[in-house]
């Protein structure tokens, strides 16, 4: 009767994985199971990048490893995801680093607004010493980072009026991660910002609990944001990575060789993940205005005037981060340009 009511499926698993009984099967004998869950759908590049982890894992270890996707908040949210891993429940995830900086606070220096100039400088900064650095902090929060992809450049979009400079952003009921960082700028540009879990952020656009919310192109076209909001503008605001989490107790549990085997295919993984997201990104924008979605451009001024209205809160959270944290990445950055 298992075997009949786990055939079934539970919906849960993604059917390109196989139904769960038959991964769940092989798990029961000497195979390890990843169970990796993200909070994106199986349309984003996101989880193009996990199906080729998946792919490079199992014929790595010859089937060993067997990797189990699930999409779309199936397992819970960045935060809650997060702590499964902490606790063993949950072997793989991959979140935005602002949720992950309520595990590790130095996270939030990549939520300063306008932090970076463009994606091959957060390549090189994330992927350089000091992003990795960073990584190796995870290890005291039970957690390993084994490689950042990308989720992109945010950009605002709303349902009330077009924002073309600082002053339209006054009243706004923006959704913001759960980040304190974030949620100050907002408010530094005149906002009224509400945190939330992705998982419940549709509904609560669909029923005007918020005004607006801000993502790359890619998640608001592929999760038919258009659907429940009117107005984009190219912001920019921050360039947020997305940091490849796997549960310590469970890579502790690896052979070297395993190890070296999950950390490469994370890497690779990621590289094929942050090309799918920007050959796109352009052509989302267009999508999104094909679907109805007015478009207005960020003039240069109106940055700066965006850029000025954040800076003290800049200046506020450089000690909150940690001082030696932010010099090292400010001075990466240079360097990297
Ligand atoms: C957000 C993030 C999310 C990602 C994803 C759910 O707005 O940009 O898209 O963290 O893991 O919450």
């Amino acid at each position: 009767l298992i075997t009949v009511l786990a055939a079934c499926g539970n919906g849960e698993s993604d059917s390109s994985n196989g139904d769960s009984s038959e991964s769940a099967s092989e798990g029961s004998g000497d195979a390890k199971v990843i169970k990796a869950g993200i909070g994106l759908n199986d349309d984003h590049p996101q989880y193009k990048g996990l199906l080729k982890f998946k792919e490079i894992v199992e014929k790595e270890t010859d089937g060993a490893i067997k990797v189990e996707t699930y999409h779309s908040g199936q397992l819970g949210d960045d935060r809650s995801m997060t702590e499964a891993l902490q606790l063993g429940t949950q072997e793989v995830t991959i979140p935005s680093t602002a949720p992950l900086a309520n595990f590790v606070p130095e996270f939030s220096v990549f939520d300063i607004p306008f932090l970076f100039p463009n994606e091959e400088v957060a390549d090189k900064v994330l992927d350089g010493e000091v992003g990795q650095e960073l990584l190796g902090k995870l290890e005291e929060q039970n957690l390993v980072g084994l490689a950042y992809w990308e989720n992109g450049f945010r950009d605002l979009t709303n349902s009330e009026r077009a924002v073309a400079s600082v002053e339209d952003f006054e009243g706004l009921k923006i959704r913001t991660m759960e980040n304190d960082l974030h949620l100050d700028a907002f408010k530094a540009l005149g906002a009224n910002p509400t945190p939330m879990a992705f998982t419940e952020l549709f509904t609560a656009m669909q029923q005007g609990t918020v005004d607006g919310q801000e993502n790359p192109y890619a998640t608001i076209y592929l999760q038919k944001f258009y659907e429940v909001q009117k107005h984009v503008s190219n912001t920019h605001h921050i360039y947020s990575p997305f940091v490849f989490l796997m549960s310590k107790s469970f890579y502790d549990g690896l052979s070297e060789d395993q190890q070296k085997i999950v950390k490469d295919a994370a890497v690779e993984a990621g590289k094929y993940e942050r090309k799918l997201n920007r050959e796109a990104n352009e052509k989302y924008l267009e999508q999104l205005q094909e679907e109805g979605m007015e478009y207005t451009e960020i003039t240069d001024e109106a940055r700066q005037e965006m850029k000025d209205a954040v800076a003290p809160v800049i200046e506020e959270y450089k000690s909150k981060i940690g001082e030696e944290t932010v010099d090292k990445v400010y001075k990466a950055i240079e360097e990297a340009k």
